[in-house]
């Protein structure tokens, strides 16, 4: 069953896993993206109607779009075909803006609770009320001489120069960030291996073979339209071959030539297993790998020797005749093949490995950084030394923070300035008393539905004594918002400015401009206009470090080096220097006789010196010899790919955890015993028109996809005498594991679910999807659950008394079933490992 299945094959079972229905939207709108449209005429008018540009934070793409706006009311929203990472596409989250601007039951005006936190009962107050309190608590904890303890959560946030600027000028490290609920290990790997990026940006156009470990590229990936769309055209102008591994039958799967349904938290075993039969059959780019690694290919052979496809067959459940073919054919397209993966490789308790094994496979075959290969680019955003943040830039702080230093987890803070943090272990260590936190503040965050132990974190945030004051900034109300003492009503994406550009799939960076296409609506604020005037009430100094009197005038300073500056900006959203060539081999870069004048070569290595670097005060690499010639090399401490890492190592061994330099396969503890016929790996995953909170107040979108039942696997279901539709029990247990908090087995909690059975998912999974479970924010959200009248909701709330016609469907908050469960070497929460075990009701 889980063989090679040919596409058409995959189409069936899609149809018969239900999938299709939403793959034939994503299908839809890849094919409509392959030419991009015509350019727009900016600020044209047509009829009435205004087009204005902007970037779309319906998810964190952040692709170019165009409000199409009338008389100020945003009518609809399409792609911008100026944006070079988008470039005219958009999915339809992005279609379906106007839902969430237009929502009934989005939050107007500020509110302060009346009765106990938590009990859901609100005035309505003034903004001049709702700063001064704010900032007579912050001022009070900041001058108690103890700043870390206010401390902000965020989560996918993309206003990050004033988040910064306001914490540092504040003088708080207790910066909370959702990163390890996220991406981490990804980042963790790649800059481990190559130095300069912590992001990979496959050339998927110019590829001819795609080899894809977990990734919802069509549905989800942070990277979503820029990426399928780049598939797609490699499909059509190419030939590309696209083969996916994963633990369901997703879109993604369905929309690649080859899927393979594998067993969770196997994809670097599969890697290694891979890399085993390219160097044992000499298919490998050798003269590359011994050139530009700092571990020798035939010792590198002998290290993957023992991961036989053999061995990854009995682990994986991708047939080693599969892994054999595969490998050989990922070889023989090089150099214009090349790997993706996401959350599906590495959102695991040995996630950090799988990642490297991933990435280490296409050094093997010698495609890093040429076109069609595995590419990166060192800015992952804008290039901040040509838009350098305006000044002035307060200091960073100088106190440090027990909660966001994290340091049980070697990897987590390893790289300056690119703070991971252990997001997932926040609420139990303040529960746990390892930090006093006086003051939170909730921003673009919903943590006490998004993380895992939702329960535990709603404990937490309704303790008046753990945390005894909470202001939470949302567009909409939310589960977290319900624990807040004071709630902000912020702007939505359609009426806030930002600076913001997304790693560049073209691999030249770019800048964006977010705008408001129309007024905000009633008295929401945005941070821009928040927190300037919090920092004038706190006083003390940190009101030097706001300046501008309105966002125009900051972002005038921003966009500078845009050759007519903000108004380009406002006209077109997006602007790339034409002098930019994209990130090719950079690497093989010659060094000048400027950059070589007064530098000093390390003869047994090659690597090139010239002076100190200013953080650490060691001296500074700055390229190696190669062949007798002085390149730019990796920015790595080898100056090579680091397929041994003496950095983590190290790490490890100051955290007093072993962490093996090369890529190795670490099975996951709870999963290498034989299963009970009732336990399962409970995975999770994103639907394409759903981004978790944003997305779960959006009528169009909720209409589409509004449940979420556990998707299990027809074999498994038939063992357990299970039909469709079936009510089960879902009971989660933490993990047997001594470098897990709590990990001790212990029955974690219960949900009661339908079974949804489908051969698109692996025998022994049991897959929930993550945008239903909601217990606030009004029907719609709810699935009509939550009736309850916020003095913040718009007039237009009055009017939608009706239930939706969905009302009383399935929706189950697997949060409140995950275990906190970070990966020892980083942090990284384990989204895709708990074992659970299921009963019918
Ligand atoms: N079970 C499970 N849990 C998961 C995941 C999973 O796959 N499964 N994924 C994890 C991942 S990868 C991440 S990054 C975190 C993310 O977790 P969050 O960061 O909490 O997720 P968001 O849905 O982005 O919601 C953030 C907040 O943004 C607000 N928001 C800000 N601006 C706007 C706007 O303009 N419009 C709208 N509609 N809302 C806005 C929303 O109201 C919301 O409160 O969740 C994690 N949690
Ligand atoms: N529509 C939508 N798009 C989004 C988001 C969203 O919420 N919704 N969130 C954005 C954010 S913040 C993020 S981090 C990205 C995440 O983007 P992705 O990582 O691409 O998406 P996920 O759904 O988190 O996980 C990917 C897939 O991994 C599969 N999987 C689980 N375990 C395994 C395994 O062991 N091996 C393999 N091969 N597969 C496995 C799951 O079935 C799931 O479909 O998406 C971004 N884009
Ligand atoms: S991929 Fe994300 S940013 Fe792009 S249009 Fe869709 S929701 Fe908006
Ligand atoms: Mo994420």
């Amino acid at each position: 069953m889980f063989d090679d299945l040919t596409r058409r094959d995959l189409f069936r079972i899609g149809a018969l896993a239900g999938a299709a229905a939403a793959g034939l939207g994503t299908i839809e709108i890849v094919n409509q993206a392959v030419e991009p449209g015509p350019r727009f005429t900016p600020g044209k008018t047509t009829g009435a109607v205004t087009r204005v540009p902007s970037m779309c934070q319906m998810c964190t793409t952040a692709c170019g779009i165009i409000a199409n706006v009338r008389e100020g009311r945003l009518l609809t929203i399409e792609g911008n075909p100026e944006d070079p990472n988008s470039r005219g596409s958009i999915c339809a989250k992005g279609v379906a803006g106007p839902s969430v601007l237009y929502d009934p039951y989005r939050l107007l005006y500020p509110l302060k609770r009346v009765g106990r936190r938590g009990e859901g009962r609100w005035r309505r107050i003034s903004w001049e009320e709702a700063y001064d309190e704010i900032a007579d608590r912050l001022r009070a904890i900041r001058e108690s001489g103890h700043p870390e303890e206010f401390a902000l959560q965020q989560g996918r946030n993309r206003s990050k120069d004033i988040v910064r600027r306001f914490l540092n000028a504040y003088g708080t490290p207790s910066h909370f960030t959702h990163r390890a609920l996220c991406s981490l290990n990804r980042r963790a790997a790649i800059l481990t291996t190559i130095g300069e990026s912590d992001w990979d940006l496959g050339d998927f156009e110019n590829s001819r073979y795609i080899l894809n470990f977990g990734c919802n590229w069509a549905e989800a990936h942070q990277g979503h339209i820029p990426v399928a769309t780049r598939m797609m055209r490699a499909r059509e102008h190419n030939n590309a071959k696209i083969v996916t591994l994963e633990s369901r039958l997703s879109n993604t799967a369905a929309l690649s030539d080859e899927w393979f349904c594998v067993k969770p938290g196997t994809d670097g075993l599969i890697a290694l297993a891979m890399s085993n039969v390219i160097c044992a059959e000499g298919l490998w780019d050798k003269e590359w790998f011994d050139t530009w690694c700092n571990y020798p290919a035939d010792k590198y052979a002998e290290h993957v020797r023992s991961y036989t496809p053999e061995r990854a067959e009995a682990e994986s459940g991708m047939p080693a005749t599969a892994i054999r073919r595969i490998a050989r054919e990922f070889a023989a397209a090089a150099p214009r093949c090349t790997t993706i993966c996401n959350r599906g490789s590495h959102a695991h308790r040995n996630g950090f490995y799988n990642d490297r094994a991933i990435t280490v496979l296409n050094a093997l075959v010698g495609n890093m950084g040429k076109a069609g290969g595995w590419c990166w680019h060192p800015n992952a955003e804008w290039d901040d030394k040509q838009f350098p943040e305006p000044g002035p830039i307060p200091p960073k702080p100088t106190v440090r923070s027990v909660i966001a230093d994290a340091k049980d987890w070697p990897l987590a803070n390893a790289w300056q300035g690119r703070e991971m943090k252990v997001g997932e272990i926040v609420y139990l260590w303040i529960k746990e008393r390892r930090q006093r936190v006086s003051a939170l503040m909730t921003y673009n965050c919903d943590q006490a539905w998004a993380w895992p132990e939702a329960n535990l974190v709603r404990d937490v945030l309704a303790d008046e004594e753990l945390i005894p004051f909470h202001f939470c900034m949302d567009v909409m109300y939310s589960e977290t918002a319900h624990l807040a003492d004071i709630v902000l009503p912020w702007t939505t994406y359609l009426e806030r400015w930002d600076i913001d550009a997304r790693p560049p799939q073209g691999l030249v960076d770019y800048v964006g401009l977010r705008q408001p296409v129309v007024r905000p609506l009633g008295e929401t604020k945005d941070l821009r206009e928040v927190f300037p005037e919090l920092a004038r009430r706190i006083g003390g100094g940190m009101e030097r470090y706001f300046p501008w009197q309105t966002p125009e005038e900051y972002f005038e300073e921003y966009f500078r080096a845009v050759p007519g500056g903000l108004s380009h900006m406002r006209a077109h959203g997006a602007w790339q220097d034409p002098r930019k060539r994209p990130h090719y081999l950079p690497y093989e870069r010659r060094l000048s006789d400027e950059e070589l004048a007064g530098s000093e070569i390390d003869e047994p290595t090659g690597v090139i010196y010239k002076g100190t670097d200013p953080k650490t005060g060691e001296r500074q690499a700055i390229g190696i010899l190669i062949n007798g010639i002085a390149r730019r090399g990796f920015t790595t401490p080898s100056r090579k790919v680091e397929v041994s890492s003496t950095f983590i190592a190290v790490k490890g061994e100051q955290a007093d955890k072993r962490i093996d330099p090369l890529p190795i396969y670490d099975p996951i503890p709870s999963h290498s015993r034989p299963f009970a016929a009732d336990e399962l790996i409970m995975i999770s995953f994103k639907w394409n028109v759903h981004n978790a909170h944003r997305t779960g107040q959006s009528k169009w979108l909720q209409e589409i996809v509004h449940s979420n039942p556990a998707w299990l696997n027809t074999a498994t279901a038939a063992q357990l005498g299970l039909s469709e539709g079936d009510w089960i029990e879902v009971t989660s247990f933490r993990p047997h594991d001594p470098h897990v908090p709590h990990g001790d087995g212990s029955e974690l909690g219960s949900l009661r679910t339908r079974v949804h059975l489908t051969e698109g998912v692996h025998p022994s999974v049991i897959a929930i999807s993550h945008n239903s479970g909601r217990s606030h924010g009004g029907p719609i959200a709810t699935n009509g659950r939550d009736q309850a009248r916020i003095p913040a909701y718009g007039p237009a709330s009055h009017d939608a008394k009706e239930q939706p016609w969905w009302a009383g469907a399935l929706s189950v908050p697997q949060n409140d079933i995950m275990p906190i469960y970070p990966d020892p070497v980083s942090g990284q929460q384990a989204y895709h490992d708990t074992i659970v075990r299921i009963r019918k009701l």
